[in-house]
């Protein structure tokens, strides 16, 4: 069975690779994708019931997520947002219920008030898809109680992001996007080693974009701050790959993460926890040289 990284750091060290696991285990930290909504891509409405996605959110730790990101609005292409109290009571209990359960809680929102009500439910990580563009206020928040953060690069908002979207050079307009939003949230008083950079796969981006923002995510990574990639069974792997059913691009969404983990990212935010653990762990044994 796959094992958290805490958990696994402390049988390697008692087989006698306290070195090797140390280094391993802070070469990557997963984030398990917990979407308590009827309506996400690729699991919607499997995990909407609230104990559901409790119980599901456990599995992810046990399988080695390091970081719970629950969220309550699918950010899906052409998705509806919603209300402020919807989303709040989808997933305000959900993070309560897994306060000290073995993972950093992260809260998946735009919202200001939402966030608000997660950090004191326990959330300590603030994944904003809009970079703090939505309520810049966010930055404030995150700010005053030391919370983690990802900011993300989305191109219009998930109705219109699908539309024929264009770029001169993706990943030089990407990464000035992020370099800008980092430097909002660093004068709003973030911590720069509090923050991590996200270059939104899928979000207003064509197959193309993707794979470029891929193949050249070392010149993100070279911005110094932390990076985090989400390509989770999302739709680029299924046009690759003719896979349709998104729980069918697991192969696809590992092989993007190992690439994206050799240019330098080091946060996977996934759906399939064990698959990604059990690679990007034989991923970062190997690229350290290291013997088992
Ligand atoms: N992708 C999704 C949602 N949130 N956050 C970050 N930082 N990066 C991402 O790539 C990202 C994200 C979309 O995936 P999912 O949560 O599976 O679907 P939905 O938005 O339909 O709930």
């Amino acid at each position: 069975m796959a094992v958290g990284g805490d958990e696994r750091a402390l049988r390697w060290a008692e087989a006698g690779h306290a070195a090797y696991d140390a280094r391993v285990a802070a070469a990557f930290r997963i984030m398990g994708i917990v979407n308590v909504t009827p309506d996400s891509f690729s699991d919607g409405g499997e995990w909407f019931e609230r104990d559901a996605a409790i119980a599901h959110a456990r599995q992810l730790v046990a399988e080695g997520a390091a970081i719970l990101d629950v969220g309550g609005e699918s950010t899906r292409p052409f998705s509806d947002p919603v209300s402020e109290d919807e989303e709040r009571a989808r997933v305000v209990p959900v993070i309560a219920a897994l306060r000290d359960r073995g993972a950093e809680l992260s809260v998946d929102t735009m919202k200001l008030a939402v966030a608000r009500d997660a950090i004191d439910a326990g959330a300590t990580y603030v994944n904003d898809v809009t970079a703090f563009r939505h309520e810049p206020a966010l930055a404030g928040l995150v700010a005053e109680h030391g919370c983690d953060c990802c900011l993300m690069h989305m191109l219009g908002d998930p109705k219109t992001m699908q539309v024929d979207p264009h770029y001169d050079d993706v990943v030089s307009e990407v990464k000035a996007f992020l370099e800008e939003r980092a430097a909002f949230a660093v004068a709003e008083g973030v911590a720069e080693e509090r923050i991590a950079l996200d270059p939104g796969i899928g979000f207003g981006k064509t197959v193309a974009h993707n794979l470029e923002l891929l193949r050249r995510l070392d010149e993100i990574v070279a911005l110094g701050f932390t990076v985090l990639v989400g390509t989770s069974r999302k739709g680029f792997l299924g046009t690759l790959t003719g896979r349709e059913d998104p729980h069918e691009r697991v192969a696809g969404t590992v092989a993007t993460n190992v690439l994206a983990f050799e240019r330098g990212a080091t946060v996977f935010r996934v759906h399939d926890v064990a698959a990604t653990a059990d690679a990007l762990t034989v991923a970062a044994a190997t690229l350290r040289g290291d013997g088992a």
